[in-house]
C-alpha cells in the first residue's frame, strides 16, 4: 500500500443504475473495501434478525427503511471494517443520513452514475442475484456460466422481491424525491463525480480513469 492512508468513496445512482455491477469492477481493481446497505439488509432479511424483520416491510413495499435504522447498521459496519478504504453503495440515501456520516467520516469521492430510468426498467426484471455474496447476474447482460446457479460457490441464485415492476415504480419515486438532494449535498461539498450513459460497458472505463488518478497507490497487483 503507497502513501495514502486513507480513502472513503461512496457510489450512488438509481434503483438498477449499476452500483452492484460498477462495484464489483472496482474492487477488483483497487484495494477498497465494497459495502453494499441493500446486500447488508438482505442477510439481515434471510437471517431474520431484528433488523431483517423491520427492514423487509419497507423494502418489499419499495420504500426507504428509516433513517435511524439503516444509519446506526451502516456506521457500525464502518466502525468494524477491516480497511481504511473503502466504498459505500447505497449509503446515504438521504440528507439526514449524509449529515450522520458526515459526523463521523469525511467522504473523499463520490461516484454518481446517472443512467436514465427508461434504460432501468427492464434490467430489475432481467436481473438475479446470489444472496449471501450480493453478486449481480443478468440473463442477457451478464449472465451466469450455469442458468440459475452462482458462478463461484455453486450456490442457487435467487430473484429480489423488489424488482417487481410496480415496485421498482415505487422505488424511482423515493429516489426523486429523497435520493437526488444527495446529490446536490455533495456537490455543494466538492466531491461529487457525474457518469452519464446507458451502458455499464461504456461508463466503466471513465470510471476506472477516473479513480487511478485518485488512488494509483491503491492499485491491487
Ligand atoms: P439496494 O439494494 O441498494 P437499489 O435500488 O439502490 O437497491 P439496485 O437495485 O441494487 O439498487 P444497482 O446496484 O444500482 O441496483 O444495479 P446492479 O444490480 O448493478 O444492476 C442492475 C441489473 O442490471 C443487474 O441485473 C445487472 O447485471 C444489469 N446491468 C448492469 N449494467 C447493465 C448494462 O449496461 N446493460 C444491461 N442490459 N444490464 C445491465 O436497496 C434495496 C432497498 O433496500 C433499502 C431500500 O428499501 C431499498 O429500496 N435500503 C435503504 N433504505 C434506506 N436507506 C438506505 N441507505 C438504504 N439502502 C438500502
Ligand atoms: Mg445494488
Amino acid at each position: 500500500m503507497g502513501s495514502r492512508m486513507l480513502f472513503r468513496a461512496v457510489i450512488m445512482g438509481p434503483p438498477g443504475s449499476g452500483k452492484g455491477t460498477i462495484s464489483e469492477r472496482i474492487v477488483k481493481l483497487f484495494a477498497l473495501q465494497h459495502l453494499s446497505s441493500g446486500d447488508l439488509l438482505r442477510v439481515n432479511i434471510q437471517k431474520k434478525t431484528e433488523i431483517g424483520l423491520v427492514a423487509k416491510s419497507y423494502i418489499d413495499q419499495g420504500q426507504l427503511v428509516p433513517d435511524d435504522v439503516i444509519t446506526k447498521l451502516i456506521l457500525q459496519e464502518l466502525n468494524n471494517m477491516g480497511s481504511n478504504h473503502w466504498l459505500l453503495d447505497g449509503f446515504p440515501r438521504t440528507v439526514p443520513q449524509a449529515k450522520a456520516l458526515d459526523n463521523v467520516q469525511q467522504i473523499d469521492t463520490v461516484i454518481d452514475l446517472n443512467v436514465p430510468f427508461e434504460t432501468i426498467r427492464d434490467r430489475l426484471t432481467a436481473r438475479w442475484i446470489h444472496s449471501s455474496s450480493g453478486r449481480v447476474y443478468n440473463t442477457e447482460f451478464n449472465p451466469p456460466k450455469v442458468k440459475g446457479i452462482d458462478d463461484l460457490t455453486g450456490e442457487p441464485l435467487i430473484q429480489r422481491e423488489d424488482d417487481k415492476p410496480e415496485t421498482v415504480t415505487k422505488r424511482l419515486k423515493a429516489y426523486e424525491a429523497l435520493t437526488r438532494p444527495v446529490l446536490e449535498y455533495y456537490r455543494d461539498k466538492g466531491v461529487l463525480k457525474t457518469f452519464s450513459g446507458t451502458e455499464t460497458n461504456k461508463i466503466w472505463p471513465h470510471v476506472q480513469a477516473f479513480l487511478l488518478t485518485k488512488l494509483p497507490d491503491v492499485r491491487k497487483e
